[in-house]
């Protein structure tokens, strides 16, 4: 069964540029009144927030941040696997809402080595953070690269938050502290959840003296990169944003219906994304946005978006399509001078500039050594 699903399945996914429709994209810079915006004042205080409302409405749902307290209770650990380069904490994030809590486990691998405050890299992991962090060097969540080049690198499993699973991603803050949320059109889903937990990652951040917050980035592969996006966009006190292979509703442009699509996404993964966006099922050309958009709300803080050459279902053309149009905003608003060749480049590549970066590399759908390299030199630019 399984496989003539799948079979059925892929015969409506595009891989052929030809294919690929004209885009019309929603203006960046005009308004809902019709107004051209071109100061930072303008579009910090009307555009931007627009935006935020729409992919609030149609895409990600709600991000609601009220709740009654949050504590942390913080151990450190002597023994662990990576002992000899970094220093381990274990945090627990417990948020309370309407008499009931969650808790989050933050984990926080420091250099052994200099004084700090470390700037941090914080990974959404979709994938189990006791098996990534239990043994050897993984190049999902590479400590000791990240530390031996003085940073903290920072981790939370999304299950703790809402599980990634169609039936109990409810067992989390959604049937704990945010129940309301379930039955609402444009109600917290699944991407939403995952953001709301690196958020309070960063409530922890502020507190903690070794940790440089202002120097922060958050990180995230594929569904973890979409995550990372509506994260970032909604939490201006992230430096960096960090995208990987985030494809469909994450950096690549909807409306090019190449490899994932917003139908296929939906049926897979209905409980990623709010109600509302089941209405673009085969009917991306009505969405009142793009993802280009959702980059722009970032500026001017950092953004970084990666891709590989093999992992067409992301639409890697796609991705960096959505990154050259949203660093308009940066361009055109900031005037961060940023240059991105129109023509995209299929081999091997390395875009860094002030502000905005990509890379492409070689090989297939996976967050790996050669993807921490580059985001990591490429936020030693911005730190500079
Ligand atoms: C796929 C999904 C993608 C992406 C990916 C991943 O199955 O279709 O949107 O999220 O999983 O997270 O690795």
């Amino acid at each position: 069964f399984a496989i003539v699903f799948s079979a059925s399945a892929q015969q409506n996914v595009n891989y052929d540029e030809a294919q690929v429709p004209d885009l019309i994209l929603p203006d960046l810079f005009v308004d809902f009144q019709g107004n051209r915006i071109i100061t930072p004042y303008a579009w910090e205080s009307k555009r931007r927030p627009e935006l935020l409302k729409l992919f609030t409405e149609h895409v990600y749902g709600q991000l609601p941040i009220d709740f009654d307290q949050q504590s942390f209770e913080v151990v450190d650990i002597p023994n662990h696997p990576h002992a000899e380069y970094a220093n381990l904490k274990l945090v627990n994030i417990t948020v309370s809402r309407n008499s009931n809590s969650q808790t989050t486990r933050l984990q926080i691998y420091s250099p052994k080595t200099g004084k700090g405050p470390f700037p941090v890299f914080l990974l959404i992991s979709h994938r189990d953070v006791e098996k990534l962090t239990g043994d050897t060097e993984n190049q999902f969540f590479p400590i000791h690269q990240i530390v031996s080049r003085g940073y903290a690198a920072a981790i939370f499993d999304v299950k703790d938050v809402s599980p990634d699973d169609k039936i109990r991603f409810t067992d989390g803050i959604l049937n704990k502290l945010y129940p309301e949320q379930l039955t609402l059109p444009d109600g917290m889903r699944g991407l939403s959840a995952w953001a709301w937990g690196a958020m309070r990652a960063m409530d922890y951040f502020e507190t903690d003296k070794s940790i440089d917050e202002q120097k922060a980035s958050v990180v995230g592969h594929s569904r973890g990169g979409k995550a990372a996006l509506w994260c970032g966009a909604n939490d201006t006190r992230w430096a960096i944003t960090v995208a990987n292979e985030s494809g469909c509703g994450g950096a690549a442009l909807s409306r090019r219906k190449f490899g994932e699509t917003i139908a296929r996404i939906n049926t897979v993964f209905p409980y990623w994304f709010t109600d509302n966006f089941k209405k673009y099922n085969g009917l991306e050309e009505n969405l009142p946005l793009d993802q280009h958009q959702l980059i722009a709300t970032l500026a001017p803080r950092a953004v970084y978006i990666a891709s590989a050459m093999e992992d067409s279902w992301s639409d890697p053309k796609g991705e960096y399509l959505s990154l050259k149009l949203g660093a308009k905003v940066y361009s055109e608003i900031y005037q961060i001078p940023i240059s991105l060749p129109d023509q995209y480049n299929y081999s091997l590549h390395t875009l860094h500039q002030e502000s905005v970066g990509y890379h492409l590399r070689e090989g297939k759908h996976d967050l790996i050594g050669y993807d921490w390299e580059k985001i990591i030199d490429f936020t030693n630019l911005q730190f500079d």
